[in-house]
């Protein structure tokens, strides 16, 4: 996926483009940038900001939209309503989902977007947003209504729905011991809360706009996409450092290389042409074990999965250790009598692809589910421990494909499995 976002710099790199791109990067998307400002400050001080002439910023976006296939935007900070004009007149034909952080001040005081602006912003940006992400300031300073408790948050979003904004999602509310994002969507409304983490931070919310317009663009729908960023600009709140004198910068963390990997594979997968076919109705996941795994906790997979939605697939939920219970299961199982085998993604059974496999020399095992003894069948999750168990008793090398041929309530399945992702997928290439 491919995110262009329109804000302004940052050097601290805390917030603004250079933070976006981060998040982008974190969630396997590229990140493209049209600078609306340039400001000076660091991790105590805001000293300048400085706009780019709206010929220059139009100029920015068109270069990104005239070559590149853009899958989504996101908005941040946009100063003025030369600006915003332009952001309007360049992006407001295109049918991608859109999210707008309407930031309004820095932590250190800084004004991102001028008073006399808010009029176009809310003309202009905000009924582009498919998703506007205010936290209880900016709901305010929008709505022009005092938030003091929960019903006026809720007044106050559906005030701005009525602006053309799709969904409002508010956050960081602090409440007792709990932060909330309270978010309200078309057709109902649900609370998000996490404990709070008692700190001052810069970046939290370009994090949490960041990854939910990543998120989005990778198709989860709006209730996934807000608890992916609530949790990632969470994370990345609890690894802030002090990096400087002042506030501390959140930091995303860099991912373990095995998650790095599993992801880009996804990514692969998820773009060979035609795969939706090869989709079980069950849908598919894709794991990746740590070396000598000894749960499926030390296996990464998707806690969502890879969904068939017509001819189109689409990656929905996160990768994280435990994500998969039964191909992580699968892994583990031959892991045991093949400690080089610690990757495997599930495609459809069909008898038509298993032909082409035997005919590409792959090493090929099964297990007949009616073997299954009752105790077996009857405790969650043992079936598959059984059967690649089962599947395995002569073998001497690693395999390539298990597969099963289904029982009653039970959709057949082919697992291929890999010393790592990438493995899996060129196998994954050779029969599709
Ligand atoms: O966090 C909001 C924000 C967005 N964009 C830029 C910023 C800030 C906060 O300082 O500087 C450029």
């Amino acid at each position: 996926m491919n995110i262009l976002t329109i804000a302004g710099s940052d050097p601290s790199s805390g917030a603004g483009i250079q933070s976006d791109i981060k998040t982008f990067s974190e969630f396997g998307c590229h990140g493209f940038t049209a600078i609306t400002a340039i400001t000076s400050q660091n991790s105590s001080k805001f000293s300048n900001v400085t706009p780019i002439e709206a010929k220059i910023l139009g100029q920015q976006i068109d270069s990104i939209l005239s070559d590149f296939q853009v899958n989504a935007i996101k908005i941040g900070m946009v100063f003025d309503s030369k600006i915003i004009k332009e952001i309007h007149k360049k992006i407001s034909k295109l049918n991608i989902p859109i999210v707008v952080d309407p930031v309004i001040k820095s932590t250190t005081g800084g004004i991102l977007l001028q008073k006399n602006a808010i009029p176009d912003f809310k003309k202009l940006l905000l009924p582009l947003a498919i998703v506007i992400t205010p936290n209880k300031f900016e709901l305010e300073i929008l709505s022009g209504i005092k938030i003091k408790n929960k019903a006026d948050i809720e007044i106050a979003s559906k005030k701005l729905q009525k602006l053309g904004v799709k969904n409002v999602a508010v956050t960081g509310i602090c409440e007792k011991d709990k932060v909330s994002d309270y978010v309200f969507t078309s057709k109902r409304h649900f609370v998000l809360s996490d404990k709070k983490i008692l700190n001052q931070n810069h970046g939290s919310g370009c994090n949490y706009s960041a990854a939910l317009i990543a998120a989005l663009a990778k198709g989860n729908n709006i209730e996934e996409s807000a608890k992916i960023a609530k949790k990632f600009a969470h994370n990345s709140i609890k690894n802030s450092t002090r990096l400087g004198k002042g506030v501390p910068l959140t930091k995303i963390k860099t991912p373990r290389t095995e998650e790095v990997k599993l992801r880009n594979a996804i990514t692969e997968f998820s773009l060979i042409k035609d795969i939706s076919k090869y989709i079980p109705e069950c849908q598919t996941n894709f794991v990746y074990a740590v070396e000598k795994p000894k749960s499926i906790k030390n296996i990464f997979g998707l806690d969502g999965r890879i969904v068939k939605a017509g001819n189109r697939v689409i990656v929905a939920g996160e990768i994280t250790l435990g994500g998969s219970k039964h191909v992580a299961s699968a892994v583990l199982q031959c892991n045991k009598k093949f400690p080089m085998i610690r990757s495997a993604v599930n495609i459809k059974f069909d008898e038509k692809i298993l032909s082409k496999m035997k005919k590409k020399g792959f090493k090929i095992k099964s297990y007949n589910r009616d073997d299954e003894p009752k105790a077996v069948k009857a405790k969650e999750n043992s079936s598959i421990i059984w059967g690649i168990k089962n599947s395995l008793k002569n073998s001497k090398t690693p395999p390539d494909v298990i597969y099963h041929k289904g029982d009653y309530g039970k959709e057949p399945m082919i697992i291929v499995f890999g010393k790592e992702p990438e493995d899996v997928i060129n196998k994954i290439s050779k029969i599709v």
